[in-house]
């Protein structure tokens, strides 16, 4: 039997979607071969640990996130598809073009810093919203509501790079072919499984988890394997493709560009994410860095986690 390769830009040229929204994820396909390009020679360059720098969430400031952020925003400006980038390294968003028609980003450049020294998988991730609409881009321009969002794309650097786009076509991923530096369609129609098959979850918060969150989790390990790698991404990618459901109740991940894009990603798939409290889609966000807890899988399971 023959096997038809599609490509990335194949791929986007023939579904039925914005041109803006078509450059822009072929943008993010260019900046993540460029990201792992950085990530295969990390030791080698001298790119390992941390810039001395910390952002705007007080945390430290690995090198790698750094680059990523500047390999993004590079690809977004030549794509002339993005006007404003929201990204967890930057403490202001990044003006790029006052055009109305253009895509609003916000992006985790390299998520999972944790993991960048130690060769465990590590990740990307961006929600987009349309700016229509918008008289001038401001820096508050970028603040909707996830359930604005017209697409969403992770990449995982893992034991292979894999991109997966989910726009209102679906949602599908695509391998990165190595030898001739292209994203390949491998995974055409990425749809959840029924079964809860893995919970993820940082045990050592146990004592911060609300009574709820404690029972629920001690009936998943009943029935569900525990995985935890510490890379939301990553985590978030096999429960996608396997079933399960990732928790970190205590609010430290971020709503604008880790939270709003792995639900529309997860929603197009047949899930869905909640802060314990409501669906994460309908959150209005008050400020780019907000962070919210983060219930994300299969609906049945879910919903069974509440906060207050
Ligand atoms: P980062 O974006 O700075 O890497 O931080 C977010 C990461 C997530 O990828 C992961 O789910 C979480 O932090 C892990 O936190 P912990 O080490 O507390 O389990
Ligand atoms: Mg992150």
């Amino acid at each position: 039997m023959e096997l038809t390769i599609i490509f990335l830009r194949e791929y986007l040229e023939s579904i039925d979607i914005d041109n803006h929204l078509k450059s822009t994820l072929y943008a993010i396909a260019n900046g993540a071969i460029l990201v792992q390009e950085k990530v295969d020679r990390l030791s080698i360059d001298g790119h390992t640990g941390a810039t001395g720098d910390i952002n705007v969430q007080g945390e430290v400031v690995q090198k790698l996130d750094e680059l990523g952020s500047q390999i993004f925003l590079d690809c977004f400006r030549t794509s002339q598809s993005v006007s404003i980038v929201g990204c967890e390294e930057l403490e202001n968003p990044e003006i790029i073009s006052q055009d109305p028609n253009l895509c609003i980003v916000n992006m985790d450049p390299v998520d999972g810093s944790s993991n960048i020294d130690v060769s465990v998988s590590i990740g990307s991730i961006f929600g987009i919203w349309p700016s229509t609409n918008l008289n001038e881009i401001t820096n508050k321009s970028l603040l909707l509501a996830g359930k604005q969002q017209i697409a969403a794309a992770y990449v995982v650097y893992g034991s292979n790079t894999i991109m997966v786009i989910a726009t209102e076509k679906g949602v599908s991923g695509f391998t990165l072919d190595n030898q001739c530096n292209e994203f390949i369609l491998t995974h055409p129609i990425i749809s959840l499984p029924d079964s809860c098959t893995y919970y993820s979850v940082n045990y050592s918060n146990w004592d911060q988890f609300s009574s709820n969150t404690k029972s629920q989790l001690e009936e998943l390990q009943k029935t569900s394997s525990l995985r935890y790698v510490g890379s939301l991404v990553a985590d978030f990618h096999r429960n996608l493709l396997k079933g399960g459901v990732f928790l970190y109740p205590s609010g430290k991940l971020r709503l604008m560009y880790e939270a709003n894009p792995l639900t529309f990603v997860m929603k197009k798939a047949g899930g869905s994410a909640t802060n314990g409290n409501e669906n994460i889609l309908d959150i209005v966000p008050k400020e780019l860095h907000e962070r919210t807890p983060l219930f994300i899988g299969n609906t049945k399971e879910v919903n069974k986690f509440t906060i207050g």
